[in-house]
């Protein structure tokens, strides 16, 4: 089957980049019905909801780790905070402690610690509990839920537990608790706010090594995404020129085909596109399956100017490096569609001809413009 190839290779390249990615581990505390839940999908989205709270990160465990693709929670079930600290805190101490002898993406990297904006009252046992945590060196971003913001003022309960909290000089990302809602509003008519904020400060204290998962796991910042994809992009190209420093012949194009695909997979799974969606989309965009197989792939390359008049039908750095970066564009251009919901669909399927226009209208527009490393033309 001529879709063979496609797929293994695409495979493959897929299963390295989220390998590469990694996970991005936050733990969340806070009293029950404060909102934890709501936040976590307003940010992240549905798919960690549907997980459920995950599996006991050991047995007898009241910490349960729920993971999805780039993202784990680490939730609590059956003790509260406040009330059972020490219990709590001794199995928190048990996990960081071995997870220290295991790899980045198995640590956790970021709290927050939640409490309901107006509950006006924020115990010392919670205080205890956030020094705690920050001695077991988990930054600790401190969250007022569900506060109600009318007319661009928060409610005044709101703000007064916030500079009571502010005035305790926690350990706490920023010195103040974050303000947010992380759903519409019925009563007031307000939408949510205040998420973006707090996705920045989390971005602030993760280590570099997560985020890139910590990109692909949220779904509020979209300028986030397309900045890591744009980085990717640079990134393939970078190496599709490095691949082809000493020109390589015209038949030899397939040796950036995993470059490439390295870069798709990646792409794709910053905007949360899972593998089987992501394959259909791959062939729909490239046709790279239903023609006879790699040379396919590379028949994109006959577009790319300079590649039909070069002399013997050499690739050279900038042919490989501008081949890559258009494929990158059009490809991103095709995921940010998908995950924004605005591919049109036949009988609930995307539509494979609406999908390949999207691509190549890109890929075409990006091939027109002047690479940064080309010379001007003659
Ligand atoms: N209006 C509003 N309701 C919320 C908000 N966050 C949570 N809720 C509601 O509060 C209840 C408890 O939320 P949940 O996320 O399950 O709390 P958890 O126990 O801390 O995980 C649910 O009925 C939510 O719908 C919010 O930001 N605004
Ligand atoms: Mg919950």
């Amino acid at each position: 089957m001529a879709g063979d190839w496609f797929n293994d290779s695409f495979r493959s390249e897929y299963a390295k980049q989220q390998e590469s990615m990694g996970r991005f581990n936050l733990a969340i505390f806070g009293k029950t019905g404060v909102g934890k839940s709501t936040l976590v999908n307003a940010i992240f989205g549905e798919e960690i909801a549907r997980t459920g709270i995950g599996e006991p990160v050991t047995q007898d465990s009241h910490l349960y780790l729920g993971r999805a693709g780039n993202l784990g929670v680490i939730d609590t079930k059956g003790l509260e905070v406040g009330l059972d600290n020490k219990k709590l805190l001794g199995e928190l101490n048990d996990m960081v402690k071995k997870s220290r002898k295991q790899d980045l993406s198995e640590q956790i990297h970021v709290a927050w610690y939640c409490v309901r904006g107006m509950d006006r009252r924020f115990e010392q046992s919670e205080a205890e509990f956030i020094r705690r945590l920050d001695e077991l060196g988990i930054p600790v971003v401190l969250v007022l839920t569900q506060v109600p913001l009318r007319e661009g003022r928060y409610h005044p309960d709101a703000i007064q537990l916030a500079q009571q909290i502010a005035a305790m000089e926690l350990p706490i990302v920023g010195g103040r608790p974050y303000l947010t809602q992380a759903m519409h509003d019925a009563f007031s008519g307000h939408p949510a706010h205040g998420l973006q904020d707090l996705l920045d400060a989390t971005f602030r204290v993760a280590p570099d090594a997560v985020k890139g998962a910590l990109v692909a796991a949220q779904q509020i910042d979209h300028k986030r995404k397309a900045q890591e994809a744009q980085k990717h992009i640079v990134i393939a190209a970078g190496a599709s020129a490095a691949a082809a420093a000493s020109p390589i012949p015209f038949s030899d194009a397939a040796m950036l085909v995993p470059i490439q695909l390295g870069m798709m997979a990646r792409i794709a799974q910053i905007y949360k596109i899972k593998f089987e969606k992501a394959a259909f989309l791959a062939i729909a965009s490239t046709t790279a399956a239903t023609q006879a197989g790699r040379a396919t792939f590379t028949g994109l390359l006959k577009l790319v100017p300079g590649v039909g008049t070069a002399a013997g039908g050499a690739i050279g750095a900038g042919v490989a490096s501008t081949y890559t970066f258009a494929i990158g564009q059009a490809w991103a251009a095709v995921c940010k569609r998908v995950a924004a919901g605005k591919v049109p669909q036949v009988n609930g399927v995307l539509d494979n001809k609406a999908v390949h226009d999207i691509f190549m209208e890109e890929f075409r527009k990006r091939l027109k413009m002047r690479q940064p490393d080309e010379p001007p033309a003659r």
